[in-house]
């Protein structure tokens, strides 16, 4: 009969414990990222996570984060993220120098959430479960092993198998790194691999032929009147753009009409096509702010589509919805008015870029982004305001949004040192679907003076402008004021973006030397 030999207690160095708990932590994260890769792309843990923070954040944090970082705001939630799960993993390990299971614990309590909150998405599809249930095993797994090895290694450390059990135990942890990390590589390639239905393979169909510019739509010193694609300014919720499978997409119209309808992408783009210039501004823009460009965007009029199915009575909002879930909510009186808004495929002249809402977006002329401008729209109600709110109305900002009139100084930069004498001052202004007539500029609060203005390519657009002024050696200020078509002066009411969008006037301190 043998006796039971009595197991020395163990406990695992810092070290040791802090290493199980970022293998455990880690290597479910990067197998979610393979499988997800695999399967479905949104579905990586980390990021479904992400989004989730993102919409459950409260209104003020979010503003904190936008004032903060700016357009950097996701990349500093993802480091933050990063670092909060880093924390978690430590945690796990040293809770666990003596026995695996607080540490397993908290590795499934992780899981958990990454699986629940997947099922809370508002895209979700059961397909999207895999990479966190394949997490969800391989995390605890891969914790009690690496823990089971170190202490197997600690408690031979009193003995002569002391070697062999530490070699073991460090070649596993290596190669759980090693792993790790390759799955974690592999699944964001293949997250990332361009997809052979994506812009690059999709042609405009022809539009009528648009007028060439004229060559004062450009002023010097002003921004590019037509925005370069790249640097088209990029505001959406998500931290992964939505890849769309252009084969399978559909837009339906429905709620309070008279006929339903639902579009394939060939269906929409085989009607009238039309391409227009329109200046898109973000409601979170502030005076002076970079949150607006302009684009030609080729697509389809929205109140022709409307037409067709027929409007219902007492109808007031168009309840857009994204293939992420995103909502917008736009009068139906406005797009209806006779004005531009479409349901764009194109953009400059090129098939919309992924991150501007490939295939399809809304963009409507004269209102702000947050209610118009839906990127990767495959859903359309026609209902009214009390029946649905929208993703933004939900979380405090108007409920209509009609862009304000404002106007900018781009040169000279806030801060700038200038020659003293006759100096440049030049910038853009706009009063989308209104038009502008007039910008003026004063120096140090003295009288308006008025500023010559770019060529006037119609009412949905913006437009720059140009003077130069006499300024002796010292500090000075710089102010901006943009009058629009109906004689209404922007106002000098200072007042922060939330809840409709920013007023005030641009106003910038330059050293005259
Ligand atoms: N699906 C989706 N569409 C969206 C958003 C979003 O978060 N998700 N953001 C809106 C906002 S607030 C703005 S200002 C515009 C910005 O469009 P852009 O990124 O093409 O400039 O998209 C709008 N459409
Ligand atoms: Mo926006």
């Amino acid at each position: 009969m043998t006796a039971t030999p009595i197991r020395p207690a163990v406990s695992l160095t810092r070290p040791r414990a802090v290493v199980t708990g970022l293998l455990g932590v880690g290597s479910a994260l990067a197998v979610g990222d393979l499988v997800a890769g695999l399967v479905a792309p949104a579905s990586s843990p980390f990021l479904t996570v992400g989004d989730q923070f993102v919409r459950l954040t409260p209104e003020w944090l979010k503003q904190f984060a936008i004032a903060t970082f700016g357009t950097a705001d996701k990349l500093a939630l993802l480091t933050g993220m990063a670092l909060v799960i880093t924390g978690m993993a430590v945690a796990a390990g040293l809770l666990a120098r003596r026995r695996p299971a607080p540490g397993v614990a908290v590795v499934v309590a992780m899981g958990v959430t990454a699986l629940v909150t997947t099922v809370l998405a508002p895209a979700f599809r059961p397909v999207d479960l895999l990479a966190p249930a394949v997490a969800l095993l391989v995390g605890p797994t891969v914790f009690h092993a690496v823990h089971a090895a170190f202490t197997r290694a600690a408690r031979d450390g009193l003995g002569a198998a002391a070697p062999l059990s530490r070699r073991r135990a460090l070649s596993l942890a290596g190669g759980v790194a090693v792993v790790s990390l390759g799955a974690t590589v592999a699944g964001r390639l293949l997250a990332a691999a361009p997809s052979t239905s994506g812009p690059a393979a999709l042609a405009l169909p022809p539009a009528p032929p648009v007028p060439a510019l004229p060559p004062d739509a450009t002023l010097p010193g002003a921004p590019a009147w037509l925005t370069p694609t790249a640097d088209f300014y990029r505001i959406d919720t998500a931290l992964q753009v939505p890849r769309v499978d252009t084969a399978s997409w559909t837009l339906r119209v429905h709620g309070m009409v008279e006929r339903e309808l639902t579009l394939s992408l060939d269906q929409l783009r085989a009607r009238p096509v039309v391409e227009v210039p329109i200046t898109m501004v973000c409601v979170s823009n502030p005076v002076g702010g970079a949150l607006t460009s302009n684009a030609r965007f080729t697509g389809v009029r929205l109140a022709d589509l409307l037409a067709e199915a027929g409007i219902g009575p007492g109808a007031q909002q168009l309840l857009s919805t994204s293939v992420d879930g995103f909502t917008t909510g736009t009068p139906v009186d406005v797009v209806t008015d006779g004005r531009d808004a479409l349901l764009a495929f194109g953009m400059n002249g090129e098939a919309l870029p992924v991150e501007h809402g490939f295939p399809v977006r809304m963009v409507v002329p004269g209102l702000y982004g947050y209610v118009s401008g839906c990127k990767w729209i495959t859903d359309i109600e026609v209902t009214t305001w009390d029946a649905a709110t929208p993703y933004w109305a939900e979380r405090g900002w108007a409920r209509e949004g009609p862009v304000k009139t404002q106007s900018r100084i781009d040169t000279p930069v806030a801060g700038a040192s200038v020659p003293a004498g006759r100096v440049v001052v030049a910038g853009t202004s706009w009063a989308p679907h209104v038009g502008i007539t007039r910008v003026e500029v004063a120096v140090d609060g003295g009288t308006w003076v008025p500023a010559r203005l770019g060529a006037d390519l119609g009412a949905d657009t913006w437009r720059m402008w140009r003077t130069e002024i006499e300024l002796g050696p010292g500090e000075h200020t710089l102010r901006v004021r943009a009058t629009d078509r109906t004689g209404t002066v922007q106002t000098e009411r200072e007042q922060v973006s939330i809840p409709d969008g920013a007023t005030g006037r641009h106003t910038v301190p330059v050293t005259a030397v």
